[in-house]
C-alpha cells in the first residue's frame, strides 16, 4: 500500500516535535512520486503556518556538486522557509531543539520584484533587492541523515533554521557573484573554501531554476520573499563545545556554536 501525502506529513510533524529520528519512507515505500512528496512538504509546512508562523520564502537543495556528492543525490529540489526558522546573529544552535543539526554556507537573495518564467540569471539579479551571506542549519528527520529525493522533498529539504549575515548588499555593489568567496572554519581552523560558482555555476541560476519550477506548478516566486540558493560548501555537524565560522567576501561573517 502506498502512503498518502497526509500520512507522510503527519509522521514528519511528529518526528520534528518529538526530536526523534525516523526511518526513511523509501525503505518500505521506494516508489513515492516526487509530486506526492511535494504535497507532503506543503502539509508539513502548513502545520507551522497553522501555529502562527508566516511564510518567508524558499530554500534550494542540492544545487552544488559539493552538496550532491555529500548527499549522494544529483537532482535539485526546493523547500519552504517560515518565520520560526529564522535565527538571530549570536543565537546558539540549541542542540536540544534539533535531532542532529549540520551547518552549511549559502548565499541568500531578498527579492524586490516577482520573478516570472522563463527566469534567467539576469532576470533574477534584476529582481533582487539585496544579497546576504547565510547559514542553513539542516536537521534531517531521518535518523541516518540519508534519503532519496522523495524522502528529502517530503522532509522540507531538511530545513531546521537559518542565519542571515550582518551585511546586505545589492548585487551590483558586490560584483560577480560567481567569484564571491566563502571560507569555513571549524574551531578556528580552515576546513573548506568555495566560491559562488559552486552553486549551478552562479547562485542566481539556482534561483532561476526555482522560479521556473514554481511557475510550472502554477505558483510564482514573489517580491519580498527570501531565497536560500543552496549549500556552497558541504555540511558540518554542530557540536557543543565547538564553533563553525563562515566568512563571506564582502558580506561579513557568521559564527555558529552549539549549546
Ligand atoms: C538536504 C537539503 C539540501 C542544500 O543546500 O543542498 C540543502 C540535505 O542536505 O540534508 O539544503
Ligand atoms: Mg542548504
Amino acid at each position: 500500500m502506498s502512503l498518502t501525502a497526509r500520512e507522510i506529513a503527519d509522521v514528519l510533524i511528529e518526528s520534528e516535535q518529538s526530536r526523534k529520528g525516523i526511518a526513511q519512507f523509501s525503505d518500505e515505500h521506494p516508489d513515492i512520486p516526487v509530486e506526492t512528496a511535494y504535497e507532503a512538504q506543503r502539509l508539513f509546512v502548513q502545520s507551522k503556518l497553522d501555529e502562527g508562523e508566516t511564510f518567508v520564502g524558499w530554500k534550494l537543495g542540492l544545487t552544488s556538486r559539493n552538496k550532491q556528492q555529500a548527499m549522494g543525490l544529483s537532482a535539485p529540489l526546493y523547500g519552504r522557509v517560515t518565520s520560526g526558522m529564522l535565527s538571530a546573529q549570536g543565537d546558539p544552535v540549541r542542540l536540544d531543539r534539533f535531532i542532529h543539526p549540520r551547518v552549511e554556507s549559502e548565499i541568500a537573495f531578498l527579492l524586490a520584484r516577482d520573478v516570472g518564467a522563463p527566469a534567467t540569471i539576469t532576470s533574477v539579479l534584476a529582481a533582487t533587492d539585496v544579497v546576504f551571506g547565510a547559514v542553513d542549519v539542516l536537521d534531517s528527520r531521518y535518523e541516518s541523515f540519508q534519503f532519496t529525493l522523495a524522502d528529502v522533498v517530503s522532509d522540507n529539504a531538511s530545513a531546521g533554521a537559518f542565519y542571515l549575515g550582518p551585511v546586505a548588499r545589492r548585487p551590483d555593489e558586490l560584483g560577480d557573484l560567481r567569484l564571491l568567496g566563502c571560507v569555513v572554519r571549524v574551531d578556528g581552523e580552515v576546513a573548506m573554501t568555495a566560491a559562488g560558482a559552486a552553486v549551478m555555476g552562479h547562485p542566481a541560476a539556482s534561483v532561476a531554476w526555482l522560479a521556473n519550477q514554481l511557475e510550472s506548478e502554477g505558483e510564482r516566486l514573489r517580491a519580498g520573499q527570501l531565497v536560500f540558493s543552496g549549500g556552497v560548501t558541504a555540511p558540518v555537524p554542530v557540536t557543543s563545545p565547538g564553533s563553525v565560522t563562515f566568512e563571506f567576501d564582502g558580506l561579513g561573517a557568521i559564527e555558529i556554536f552549539g549549546e
